[in-house]
């Protein structure tokens, strides 16, 4: 039996340009169609194919298989649903799995022969024993007690799969949040906090025999203890590493001393915003923006670099929030920086709050990718909001801006000034592509 595993990409193609594939490749890897592949029961006869449209073009009518699974995100929703009715008028049986289906599955079953919803470790080799012998069922919902982690050792790697991406070793170390922000899907996708054994972490690592790793986890240094045995475990390995942290790890010192130790080089901080009383009302009340500066100091301490993330359209935001934020970052001496819009996920607190407001101005999912605004914001309008997000990141993004901030810490110029000029190519394409968008509404 033939299996093909597809991520797609949402409008970069559209674009018609390849900047983005090549952008994707000097990127990290995904990890679900791994995961995916390293579960098939090995008495099964499973030829596996992994499509990721976002490092290659893919031509759709030239894909013979079986069983087709598609990972969706909210923001390809609507693209991977008219790929999978295609596959389905070619007689390909198609089921769907990942984030937006796992909050909407009775949308994605209208699409799909069946849809798995949640994590997929307990319930993919059950639908693959039952496609096999002809007893597919529409959901597979394995529940969010059992959910674990997958040791990828035992991961079949059909074609040059780790050639394809910069840093094609991604894994994953926990599963889930202590915390409950309003706009976060990790709270209703995962449940519980699980925590992987760490033998098995460095098994795998070892397994791999690579001198970079980026765990892709939301949170993974949730508990104190198990991050520190951690980073004991992985300092005789001599990699170094990548991951998210929030701002509770990087205001304790001792903790980036050993995270350093360990091969710590590069981390994500959700920052969210300077204005601490919305951090207080979208439950991230341990973000203290007086610390901010301190923190990014603590980390370039370390030779750590930071790429800070920042959210514009909470209810409290008003049309200074740009100005404000931009002069923050002026003087913040984060590496890298990450707008986004306010985007009211399905599954989140935040979109069942707007959508009972009768807030939300767009059911196209394809809207929902943190560059669009597809809610009515409280203190400005969404025109502003759309213009404001455009402004702050281009102005972040200028050339001079990008100057100042790559030479301004120890941490990896290179890998800073790549991601800085990626950043800026990404916002410069997404306004063009932007303005076609508008231009064929008119
Ligand atoms: C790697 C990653 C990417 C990669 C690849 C995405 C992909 N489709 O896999 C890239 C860089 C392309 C990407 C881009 C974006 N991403 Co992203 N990304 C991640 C990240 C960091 C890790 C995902 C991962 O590999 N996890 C590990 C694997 C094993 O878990 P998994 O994907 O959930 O898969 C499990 C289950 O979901 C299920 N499953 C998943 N797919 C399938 C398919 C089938 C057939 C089956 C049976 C099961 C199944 O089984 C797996 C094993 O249990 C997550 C955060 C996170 N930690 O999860 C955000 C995350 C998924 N991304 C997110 C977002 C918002 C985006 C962007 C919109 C950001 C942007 N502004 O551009 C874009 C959208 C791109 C697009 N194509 O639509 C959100 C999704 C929210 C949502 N409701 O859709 C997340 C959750 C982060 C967040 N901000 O909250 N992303
Ligand atoms: S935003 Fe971060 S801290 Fe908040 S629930 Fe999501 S993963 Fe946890």
């Amino acid at each position: 039996m033939k299996l093909t595993l597809i991520i797609l990409n949402t409008w970069h193609f559209n674009t018609k340009n390849d900047w983005y594939g090549f952008s994707s490749r000097g990127g990290y890897a995904p990890s679900a169609m791994r995961v995916l592949a390293s579960l098939i029961p090995q008495d099964l006869d499973v030829e596996v194919e992994f499509r990721d449209e976002n490092i290659e073009r893919i031509n759709f009518e030239s894909i013979q298989a079986d069983l087709v699974g598609i990972s969706v995100l909210t923001a390809n929703a609507p693209r991977a649903y008219q790929v999978s009715d295609d596959f389905r008028k070619r007689g390909i049986k198609v089921v769907l799995g990942g984030y937006h289906v796992t909050a909407l599955p009775e949308e994605a079953i209208q699409h799909a022969d069946s849809v798995v919803v949640g994590f997929a470790e307990r319930s993919f080799p059950i639908l693959l024993r039952d496609f096999v012998s002809g007893n597919l069922k529409k959901f597979y919902n394995q529940n969010h007690e059992t959910a674990f982690l997958t040791d990828q050792r035992l991961v079949n790697n059909p074609g040059n799969y780790r050639k394809q991406y910069l840093l094609p070793d991604t894994l994953e170390i926990t599963r889930g949040c202590y915390n409950n922000c309003s706009f976060c899907v990790i709270p209703s996708m995962c449940g519980n906090y699980v925590k992987r054994p760490i033998a098995s972490v460095v098994e795998e690592i070892k397994f791999l025999e690579s001198s970079k790793i980026v765990f892709l986890d939301f949170s993974p240094f949730e508990d104190p203890d198990y991050a520190l045995e951690l980073f004991e475990a992985l300092k005789p390995l001599k990699i170094r590493w990548y991951s998210s942290m929030t701002t509770k790890n990087a205001e304790n010192e001792a903790f980036l001393e050993k995270a350093a130790g360990s091969g710590c080089s590069g981390v994500l901080i959700g920052f969210e915003t300077i204005n601490p009383g919305i951090l207080n009302s979208v439950n991230k009340k341990f973000n203290h923006p007086e610390q901010y500066f301190r923190i990014v100091s603590n980390l370039h301490k370390h030779h750590i670099w930071v790429l800070g993330s920042f959210i514009f359209g909470f209810d409290e935001d008003d049309k200074q929030v740009f100005k404000t934020t931009l002069d923050f970052n002026r003087h913040s001496k984060i590496d890298m920086l990450h707008y986004a819009i306010l985007t009211p996920f399905p599954g989140t607190r935040l979109f069942e709050q707007l959508k009972s407001e009768n807030r939300i101005s767009t059911f196209d999912w394809s809207k929902y990718d943190g560059t669009h605004v597809v809610f009515q914001p409280a203190k400005m309008t969404a025109d502003e909001l759309q213009q404001g997000f455009f402004e702050v990141y281009r102005k972040s993004h200028s050339l001079a801006a990008i100057a100042g901030r790559t030479f301004q810490s120890p941490s990896n110029m290179a890998v800073k000034l790549a991601a800085n000029l990626g950043f800026r190519l990404y916002i410069h394409s997404f306004i063009k592509q932007y303005r076609r968008e508008k231009d064929n509404i008119h």
